[in-house]
């Protein structure tokens, strides 16, 4: 179904300030923030207004995201209906290891699911600032974006007709298959990889969590991670090869893995419940350099994608969208280019350290498994050193948390 918000249609000329490719949490951020300041924009998504707000994805978000997003108005539901979690309790060797990072820093996670977060930006964007939107888009394509006048098109959901929409800037928020990171020059833009060589059985059940807060079973059948989404939904995950079949896990396969993995002395049983999605994830990083290329920005999924390790994309995607949509504001309203010209070193250097901290993280969770004692016995150091040393317990919250005071 396509859903265009009210006055779409009556637009003439076809001209904005900046088009948004993509509806997701950091163009949805993007266009918020240009409208706060009003400058026109038009959003572009593929999907239907309905599908992403009930495409399961995310649910951690950091302290400092949840900030951002309430400086600039856009935390409101969250902040009334969002869980605080202040502790993740890592299982390994049969027993519980509680991590209270909330005592430690004083910091804590948000918990909140992306689709509700999508559904409060997407409301606060079209609903309430105006701005305008456009769902079922296919076919986007950019032109001339290394001259002063680029242009986006787009074929339109209701008459098959491609349109072109003329803008200053184009913000590419498509995510890690979206169409704008194409535009960029193939013999400028470095993608660099990583690939874990793991899968992750990704779990959704409608179940209450089995625990209060995020666990992490690092067992030697594999990680296995619990991560409370609502009081009635509840994220796992079980590593698994890479590209395994979601089919080869029947739902009596998946909860007995779950419990196996999981087990530990004293520990409650799992709360079992209904798997209402089911997929495999690949472990891989990549990260796009530069994200600038004459008057494109890339932000989010679009530029760098983080494996779900540490919870960090959505972070990443939020920070990117704050940087961006502020400099455009700049650039647009006072003529401040200061900000877009700093805008890829300053989202590189958190991204850089965000993807060094799941890179330690991946082989805390599957060292145990590698089928190596060497990386079983170092894994296994790494885990001690959490609860018996303070300088590692303050460094790992830093991490988890996000809350380095420089990036
Ligand atoms: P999104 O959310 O992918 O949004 C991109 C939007 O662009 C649309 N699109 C197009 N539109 C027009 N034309 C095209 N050619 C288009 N191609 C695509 C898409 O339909 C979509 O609406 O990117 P964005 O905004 O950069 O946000 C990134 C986050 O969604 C992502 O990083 C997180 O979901 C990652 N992630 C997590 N991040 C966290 O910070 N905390 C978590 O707890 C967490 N858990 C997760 C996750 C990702 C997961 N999966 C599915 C990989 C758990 C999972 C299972």
């Amino acid at each position: 179904m396509t859903d265009v918000s009210p006055g779409y249609d009556s637009l003439s000329p076809q001209r904005f300030p900046v088009v948004v490719v993509g509806a997701g949490p950091a163009g949805l951020t993007v266009g918020n923030i240009l409208r706060a300041a009003s400058v026109d924009c038009l959003v572009l998504e593929a999907e239907t207004r309905e599908f992403i707000e009930q495409r399961p994805r995310a649910g951690v978000i950091e302290e400092w995201a949840v900030r951002g997003l309430e400086k600039r108005g856009l935390a409101r539901n969250l902040l009334d209906r969002a869980e605080l979690h202040t502790a993740c309790e890592f299982r390994f060797g049969g027993e519980r290891y509680r991590f209270a990072y909330g005592e430690l820093t004083g910091s804590h996670h948000f918990v909140y699911p992306q689709p509700l977060l999508v559904r409060d930006l997407v409301h606060e964007y079209a609903d309430v600032r105006a701005g305008r939107i456009l769902f079922g888009v296919r076919d986007v394509r950019l032109h001339d974006v290394d001259t002063d006048h680029p242009a986006v098109s787009y074929v339109c959901p209701g008459t098959g007709e491609r349109r072109v929409v003329h803008c200053d800037f184009i913000a590419g928020c498509d995510g890690a298959r979206g169409a704008t990171r194409a535009a960029l020059p193939p013999d400028r833009v470095r993608v660099a990889r990583h690939s874990y060589g793991i899968g992750w059985l990704a779990l959704l059940a409608e179940a209450p969590p089995s625990a209060d807060c995020v666990l992490f079973g690092c067992h030697e059948r594999g990680f296995a991670g619990q991560m409370p989404r609502s009081p009635r939904m509840t994220r796992y995950y079980l590593q698994c090869p890479p590209g395994d079949d979601p089919e080869n896990w029947p739902h009596e396969r998946v909860w007995a893995e779950l419990r196996e993995r999981l087990a530990a002395s004293g520990a409650p049983p799992l709360t079992e419940g209904r798997l209402v999605e089911k997929r495999v994830l690949e472990m891989h990083d990549h990260v796009v350099q530069p994200v600038t290329h004459g008057r494109l920005h890339l932000a989010g999924d679009a530029a760098h994608l983080v494996a779900p390790i540490a919870a960090k994309g959505m972070n990443l995607a939020l920070h990117d969208a704050f940087l961006l949509g502020d400099a455009l504001v700049a650039r647009l309203t006072t003529g401040d280019d200061g900000g877009l010209a700093g805008y890829g070193e300053a989202s590189a250097r958190r991204v850089w350290d965000y993807q060094e901290f799941s890179q330690w993280l991946s082989e805390v969770f599957h060292g145990t498994a590698a089928g190596d004692p060497f990386r079983a016995g170092t894994t296994l150091a790494r885990l001690r050193r959490l609860f018996t040393s303070p300088a590692a317990a303050a460094a790992f919250a830093e991490q988890y948390l996000g809350t380095a005071a420089r990036y």
